[in-house]
């Protein structure tokens, strides 16, 4: 097996699993609105109707997301979002709030996907993260527009995504332990310690151009060179 399908599997799991949530979610949403209404819908978000669709352009340009993309992912984000910034009147979710989502605490990576949505610029030293950081995670599993670049949703974007994924302490590097504790939570306990071990010792020699004992980011996107990432992280329904 090529090096570099170990580290997908986990991207593959990360999305799977928040892209279905929201398929879930999308649906229940739709009917939530029809009965509230549009207007109540946006008196919710404690912001008045023209405001909120000049924030929703803001947010489509920076992740190249349509805006009914948008306004579905805000859907989403208000149901989960239990918290409200009284200053910016504006609401946020907390590290419970994605731990009251059961398909994440079901999950052994469910800290490692709770982690990368406070990865992102700012959400990490406040420890909660606004709609817009949420948008900008799942952004990163938009197909990429060839013609229009977006800084989310980059090809160097979604790399950086996965790469945050095994940088446990955010050192910038991803080191053979970093690297063991994710691939033992994706591979189960099914597998012995000793082929743990030795799947992580080639991933390392493979991908760890000067070998230091550490990959870093410019080693990882040289490994995932020949890996259509594109294809890999996308969703087509997310336009
Ligand atoms: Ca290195």
């Amino acid at each position: 097996m090529r090096v570099e399908a170990y580290f997908i599997p986990t991207i593959c799991v990360f999305s799977y699993l928040l892209i279905s949530k929201i398929h879930i979610y999308n649906g229940y949403c739709k009917t939530a609105r029809r009965n509230m209404g549009t207007i109540a819908f946006f008196d919710i978000m404690g912001s008045s109707l023209s405001t909120s669709n000049e924030r929703f352009k803001e947010l489509s340009a920076q992740s190249g997301l349509s805006i009914s993309s948008i306004k579905m992912l805000n859907d989403r984000f208000l149901t989960l979002a239990t918290h409200q910034d009284k200053t910016l009147k504006e609401p946020f979710m907390t590290v419970s709030d994605f731990e009251s989502i059961p398909e994440l605490l079901k999950n052994p990576l469910g800290p490692r996907l709770i982690d990368a949505f406070f990865a992102v610029a700012d959400a990490e030293q406040q420890k909660r993260v606004y709609f817009a950081d949420f948008v900008r995670v799942i952004s990163h599993f938009r197909p990429i527009d060839k013609n229009v670049h977006h800084p989310w949703n980059s090809r160097e974007a979604k790399l950086k995504f996965a790469f945050t994924m095994y940088d446990l302490n955010k050192s910038g590097t991803i080191t053979k332990d970093e690297f063991t504790e994710i691939l033992k939570k994706m591979i189960g306990d099914n597998v012995s310690a000793a082929k743990v071990d030795s799947i992580a010792e080639r991933t390392m020699r493979e991908t760890d151009g000067d070998s230091d004992g550490s990959i870093t980011f410019q080693e990882f996107c040289k490994a995932m060179e020949k890996t259509d990432i594109e294809q890999k992280m996308s969703f087509r329904f997310l336009t």
